[in-house]
């Protein structure tokens, strides 16, 4: 790890400290606190000295002129990150439209890295790998390019509740699929598309071992990809959650030991996974129980009317575990090629109980050591809590208040419910802390507000139980909130990032279409206040959920860890050329391209084919220093590698136009990297040589 000149360092933090302390704003126990905070993190630690008069008369002319007060110059100290010290926390954020991940460092807010899933990406070279690029394969459905993504929830995999650092998961609410990203080298490994819907939202969420990764539905449709009219919605349509089998020895989804439930037509929400205290289960919120259709043309109240008129939806309980066990018995039934469990099968053996919950719920979070659930209704200003052994209690009692259309048992709210907390307008999601403290977002209100948990709960807040304790206002319109590892069975509490929807006029503006705002909340000093302290533009999608772990906890390689690794299989490749095994050869038609890359040539430097030949082209990136990264690229053919220390690459494409093309490395890798380029000679058909004019013609005409 590079570390920062301790000296730069002290000099900082010694100024902003004495800017503190001459404001008599600093108090003792945010030093210590914020000590601590470092101290964990296992970056430089950093000893209060003393400040010269002419650095305090200079930091307060810096402030003065910049118009800045004194909580502005702690936020920044809380904040700044000098050259070469590394971020405590990585913020893993959904990229919305843009269906990538986003790698985001706090408490810098210093946007790390992108991390292509659903779209190809050039700079990582994902989907530019010649004509089929497997890439581009995984991501078709029904036989169409469908090349991006509207991703909405990252999970990272657990192990006992806990991150454990290995893998992310992204669901796609546009298109039902999900992406599983390699932590080892953040890099997306596989693609799975949902073969009942076509699109989903409740996903990804992990069971606490990460045995299952969870795809909740959304919209009512027809499973299987069906066809029916709003006439026959009951009848038809229905709801799914699906249960993807997760192989950590392998790091892929294992399809073939997947499966789905299917639900009522009700808009199945988020989901999340019981732990500890609620491990088995898992909870998913419900809107539109109305069954609303829609359709002000034929007289019917507009969705958004009729699918808030009931009082009342249904938070969805699902024993999973005794769903595996009958999936494993072999009571699914196949539709569309995937094995389902039916409602009825669900009803029949005790898989599915609803509870009543407040008007159109939106998010589900269950408390750190897995007792309660809560859950933020949009259109109720309150949160509901519910107790998972009230729940388990009023199963066994069946202390039923009604069943639905379909046959499934509904709790009686009283018995389920253990708490409500009137926090504002428009609550949506909910994180936790290690204190006992409780953060919801508050949608209308552009509101972060902290409550107290209660009831059994093993950290109690000194404010007593289920207690509204502060809000603090965040700019505009919060959807999601993230707390340091703030939905395990161990939150860090520390920051909390509000991921505001509206920007508004918080940045310079960006013509229309404005950036979305990550703003981050110190949530250290509890009790007292919890101020924004960063606002940071997010102007390449619309992120949903993120969540934020400890950044020690990543076991992330700095190099691939041999010569010749095929990212792909995570593996060391046979096929990977090595040095001296460089050259053409051809069988037929076929060409095979050996090349290896290293600073600053590629080797061969000529590749000659015919027109119409299919290559097979095979590089190593020979470098084992980190950050030694080669690009390639092949003007004209939609090839462009990264080629990072120690990959292995191949890429297939026909020769389809003569001419002589320059190949070149895309990374600026060495002063000598402007050299590092080749030529790969398309000899025209009938072994003419293309005169000029005529391949002018050719390239306009196209
Ligand atoms: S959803 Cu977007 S703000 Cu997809 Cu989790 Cu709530
Ligand atoms: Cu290799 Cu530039």
């Amino acid at each position: 790890m590079r570390m920062a000149s301790p000296t730069r360092y002290r000099t900082m933090w010694t100024l902003l400290l004495a800017a503190g302390a001459a404001l008599a704003c600093f108090s003792p126990d945010a030093i210590a606190q914020q000590e601590g905070r470092r101290r964990r993190s296992g970056t430089q630690e950093a000893k209060p000295v003393e400040i010269t008069p002419e650095q305090l008369a200079q930091l307060t002319k810096i402030a003065n002129d910049r118009k800045l007060n004194v909580d502005d110059l702690l936020a920044a100290a809380k904040t700044f990150m000098p050259s070469g010290r590394h971020d405590e926390y990585v913020l893993f954020s959904s990229g919305g439209q843009s269906g990538q991940v986003f790698a985001i460092g706090i408490p810098s807010m210093r946007l790390l890295r992108s991390i292509a899933v659903f779209t190809p990406e050039s700079w990582q070279g994902y989907g530019f790998a010649g004509d089929k690029d497997p890439i581009r394969e995984s991501l078709k459905i029904n036989g169409k390019p469908v090349e991006w993504g509207d991703t909405h929830h990252p999970a990272l995999s657990e192990t006992k509740g806990d991150y454990d650092g290995e893998f992310l998961f992204i669901g796609d609410k546009a298109n039902a699929r999900l992406g599983v990203i390699d932590l080892r080298d953040w890099d997306c490994k596989q693609v799975v598309k949902n073969p009942l819907t076509i699109s989903d939202h409740g996903a990804a969420f992990v069971t606490p071992n990460t045995d299952y990764v969870i795809e909740g539905g959304q919209y009512g449709t027809v499973l299987g990809y069906g066809y029916a009219l709003p006439e026959d919605y009951k009848k038809s349509y229905r709801g799914m959650v699906t249960m993807w089998k997760f192989d950590r020895a392998k790091g892929r989804i294992d399809e073939s030991q997947s499966f789905a439930l299917e639900l009522p037509p009700y808009w199945q929400d988020l989901a999340d996974a019981g732990k500890l205290a609620s491990d088995g289960w898992f909870f998913i919120n419900s809107f539109n129980t109305e069954m609303a259709t829609g359709g002000v043309e034929k007289g019917s109240p507009p969705f958004e009317a009729g699918a808030s008129k009931r009082d009342m939806d249904y938070l969805h309980i699902i024993d999973w575990k005794k769903a595996e066990a009958a999936f494993k018995a072999g009571k699914a039934e196949k539709v569309n090629g995937f094995p389902l469990l039916k409602l009825a099968t669900l009803v029949e053996e005790g898989i599915l109980h609803f509870a009543p919950e407040p008007k159109s719920p939106h998010g589900v979070d269950v408390t750190p050591d897995g007792k309660y659930m809560v859950v933020a209704g949009k259109l109720d200003p309150h949160v509901t809590v519910y107790s998972i052994e009230r729940i388990k209690k009023a199963i066994a009692e069946k202390k039923f208040s009604s069943k639905d259309e379909y046959g499934v048992p509904v709790l009686d709210f009283d018995a389920v419910r253990e708490a409500q907390v009137e926090l504002g307008l428009g609550p949506l999601h909910t994180q936790f802390d290690d204190k006992g403290y409780a953060y919801t977002s508050l949608f209308l209100d552009s509101a972060v507000a902290r409550w107290s948990l209660g009831g059994e709960t093993a950290k109690k807040a000194p404010e007593g139980d289920w207690k509204l304790v502060q809000k603090t206002p965040v700019q505009y319109n919060i959807g999601h909130l993230c707390a340091a590892e703030g939905d395990t069975v161990s939150p860090d509490g520390n920051f909390l990032v509000s991921m505001s929807k509206w920007s508004v006029d918080r940045f310079l503006t960006t013509g229309p279409l404005l950036p979305q705002n990550f703003q981050l909340l110190d949530i250290v000093q509890s009790g007292t206040t919890m101020p924004v302290i960063y606002d940071s533009p997010i102007g390449v999608g619309e992120p949903h959920y993120c969540q934020m772990i400890r950044a020690d906890k990543l076991k992330t390689w700095k190099v691939y860890p041999e010569v010749g690794w095929d990212p792909h299989k995570q593996m060391l490749s046979p096929d990977a050329p090595k040095k001296g095994d460089e050259g053409v050869t051809r069988e037929g038609n076929k060409v095979l391209v050996k090349m290896t890359a290293v600073r600053s040539h590629f080797k061969p430097e000529h590749v000659e084919v015919n027109e119409g030949d299919v290559i097979t082209w095979r590089i190593t990136a020979m470098e084992t220093a980190q950050d030694a990264t080669h690009g390639f690229c092949i003007g004209g053919y939609n090839v462009n590698l990264s080629l990072e220390p120690g990959e292995y690459t191949e890429f297939t494409f026909t020769a389809d136009r003569a001419g002589t093309y320059p190949y070149y490395c895309t990374e600026f890798c060495s002063a000598l990297h402007l050299e590092m380029m080749g030529y790969l000679h398309v000899k025209p058909k009938g072994n003419a040589a293309v005169p000029a004019k005529d391949a002018d013609h050719v390239a306009a005409s196209k």
